[in-house]
């Protein structure tokens, strides 16, 4: 054996493969050398940089599992887990921004797009050329998406969309915009519509004042008889099953993703308690730190091997929504208690955004929001465990 590991207790990285190492280390040196440097006066100034997804999709980090002979990477879900994980060790807002271009814009054109959709959309998704957007919340409908009141309606050659979508990650500067409405063609079942920018009736007003997730660009989508073509509509999915089929891989992502900040903060918050002193030696001599540096450690290590283990079966197709409820929620859950612990061990340089933990912190209350808030998520596991539905 080679002796205990504190910042791997179990042995996570001997567990994968020396492909998924590499890609964990090129992953993580982009994040430290291109993001890191970036992130402080981005926060300060609520600005995401748009070069950082041309400089992900250089780096073959845009639609990690999506396969190579539409411009993807064509990895393992494991890959793709240890991408989001180096991503959001600098900030959630930029993991952000991946996950929705590679799980909620490229998954659901390469799931349930025609072969012109894919070979229009996906190469130029995956260089970063192009940034697409996920409109599925609107302003009265969050957690219960089926009630959403966007429409499309048919007329010659297309449909007009009509409706508003709100909370919508990168919506202002998105290319295109993968919006899901009602089809009164349809039997009114909901449909997913690919819009692009410079349609008439399209607009995406960006969300000001927000105190979460600052280097991320959110804004709307409104929808005023848009007109979109037959051909962008995506032929092969209808119902609820097409959003929540991205959802399963975006909340994948998340899992791994939440984590990555949580260690963020553990390992600040054990270098600045070793560093600083009070009463005459190190804070992380005192129990009650070494107490909270134990539990981090054992919550993320416990909460990797969850992850990994949810990869596996994916990648053997061999998993369910539910498992996916499982780790997104205890990975966000467990996450935000970290980083809450983190901030209250630097004291009051931790309310400073030069140490980091503070942002992570407030990123987290919205990665536990997002994509089924947590309380969802244990509505999910609730139903499955007992058959009762208890959302109404
Ligand atoms: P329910 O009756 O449960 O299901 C309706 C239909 O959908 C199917 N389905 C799924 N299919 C695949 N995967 C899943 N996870 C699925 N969940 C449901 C289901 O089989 C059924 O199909 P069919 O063919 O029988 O009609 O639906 P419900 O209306 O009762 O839903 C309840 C609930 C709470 C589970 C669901 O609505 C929910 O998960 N709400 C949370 C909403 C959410 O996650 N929104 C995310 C918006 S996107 C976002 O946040 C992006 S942030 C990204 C970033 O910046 O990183
Ligand atoms: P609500 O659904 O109103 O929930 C409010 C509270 O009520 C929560 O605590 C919830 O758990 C609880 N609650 C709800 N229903 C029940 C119930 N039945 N029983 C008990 N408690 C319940 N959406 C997109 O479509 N695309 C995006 O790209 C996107 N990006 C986002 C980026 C950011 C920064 C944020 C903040 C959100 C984003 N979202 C996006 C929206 C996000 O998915 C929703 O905010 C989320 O699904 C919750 O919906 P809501 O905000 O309407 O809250």
């Amino acid at each position: 054996s080679s002796g205990f590991n504190w910042e791997d207790p179990l042995l996570l990285s001997q567990q994968l493969s020396s492909e998924e190492r590499q890609i964990s280390e090129a992953a993580r040196a982009y994040c430290q050398q291109k993001l890191q440097p970036r992130v402080l006066s981005a926060y300060r100034e609520e600005r995401f940089d748009r070069e950082i997804l041309s400089e992900m999709g250089e780096m073959g980090l845009l639609g990690a599992t999506v396969a190579e002979q539409y411009g993807g990477a064509g990895l393992n879900h494991v890959a793709y887990g240890l991408i989001a994980r180096e991503v959001e060790r600098v900030d959630s807002g930029y993991r952000s921004a991946m996950s929705v271009q590679s799980s909620l814009v490229m998954y659901p054109i390469e799931a349930y797009g025609s072969e012109e959709q894919k070979m229009k959309f996906l190469p130029k998704l995956a260089s970063g050329e192009m940034v697409g957007c996920f409109g599925l919340t609107e302003p009265d409908h969050g957690s219960d998406p089926g009630s959403m009141n966007t429409r499309a309606k048919k007329v010659d050659g297309g449909y007009l969309l009509s409706g508003q979508k709100m909370w919508i990650t990168n919506s202002p500067i998105a290319d295109i915009a993968v919006v899901w409405a009602k089809s009164e063609a349809h039997e009114g079942k909901i449909r997913g519509f690919i819009v692009e920018r410079g349609t008439d009736g399209f607009t995406t007003p960006k969300i000001e004042g927000k105190l979460s997730l600052r280097a991320s660009i959110t804004g709307e989508i409104v929808l005023d008889e848009a007109f979109v073509p037959e051909e962008n509509l995506l032929p092969n999915v209808s119902g609820l099953k097409g959003p929540f089929g991205c959802l399963n891989k975006a909340r994948y992502g998340i899992a791994w993703g939440a984590l990555g900040a949580a260690e963020f903060c553990w390992h600040a918050a054990r270098q600045y308690t070793l560093d600083r002193k009070q009463f005459g030696r190190p804070l992380a001599a005192n129990q009650l730190i070494q107490l909270k540096l134990a539990n981090m450690q054992t919550e993320i290590a416990l909460a990797f091997q969850s992850t990994l283990q949810v990869g596996r079966l994916m990648d053997e197709d061999n998993w369910t929504p539910e498992m996916v409820s499982l780790i997104k929620r205890n990975s966000c859950g467990k996450a935000l208690d970290v980083a809450r612990l983190a901030r209250d061990m630097h004291g009051g340089n931790g309310i400073s955004d030069e140490f980091g933990v503070m942002r992570h912190m407030v990123n987290l209350e919205t990665v536990n929001t997002y994509e089924g808030t947590h309380d969802v998520h244990a509505l999910i596991l609730g139903r499955a465990q007992t058959g009762l539905q208890a959302f109404f």
